[in-house]
C-alpha cells in the first residue's frame, strides 16, 4: 500500500489539523486520541511517511526506530501510567480496522483494561 499524503495524521504533522500534543522530538509526535477509549489514550506516530508497523519496521532508519521505541515508554511514563500499567496497540490493515494509514501506536491506560481484545 502506498502512502497517502493526505491522511489525517499527515495533515496533523503539517499542522493543517490541530491536535492536543503530548510529546514531540525530531522523529516522533504524540497526541491525545480524538475518541479516547480510556482515561489515557495517546497516539504515537513517527514523523516519517510509513503506512503501518510493517512498513516502519522494513523501511525506517535505526535512528527512527530507536527514537520511536524510546518515546513510547517515555510518553507513557510522563502520562503517569507506568506504575498502574498500560497497553500498546498498533493496527495493521483491514482485519484490524486500521482507520488511519499512517503508522501509529495507541497507548491506553488509566483504568483496569479488559483482557486483550480480539
Ligand atoms: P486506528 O483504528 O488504529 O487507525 O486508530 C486511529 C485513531 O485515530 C482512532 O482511535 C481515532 C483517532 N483519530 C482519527 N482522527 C483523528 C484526529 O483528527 N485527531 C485525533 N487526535 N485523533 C484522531
Amino acid at each position: 500500500m502506498s502512502y497517502d499524503t493526505n491522511n489525517i495524521f499527515a495533515r496533523i504533522l503539517r499542522s493543517e489539523i490541530p491536535c492536543k500534543k503530548a510529546y514531540e522530538d525530531d522523529h516522533v509526535l504524540a497526541f491525545h486520541d480524538i475518541h479516547p477509549q480510556a482515561p489515557t489514550h495517546i497516539l504515537v506516530i513517527p514523523k516519517g511517511a510509513y503506512v503501518s508497523a510493517a512498513d516502519f519496521g522494513a523501511h525506517a532508519s535505526d535512528a527512527e526506530i530507536a527514537a520511536f521505541t524510546r518515546a513510547v515508554s517515555r510518553i507513557a511514563a510522563e502520562a503517569g501510567v507506568e506504575g498502574s500499567g498500560y497497553r500498546l496497540i498498533s493496527n495493521h490493515g483491514p482485519d484490524s480496522h486500521q482507520e488511519v494509514p499512517h503508522y501509529h501506536v495507541h497507548i491506553l491506560g488509566g483504568r483496569p483494561l479488559g483482557r486483550l481484545v480480539t
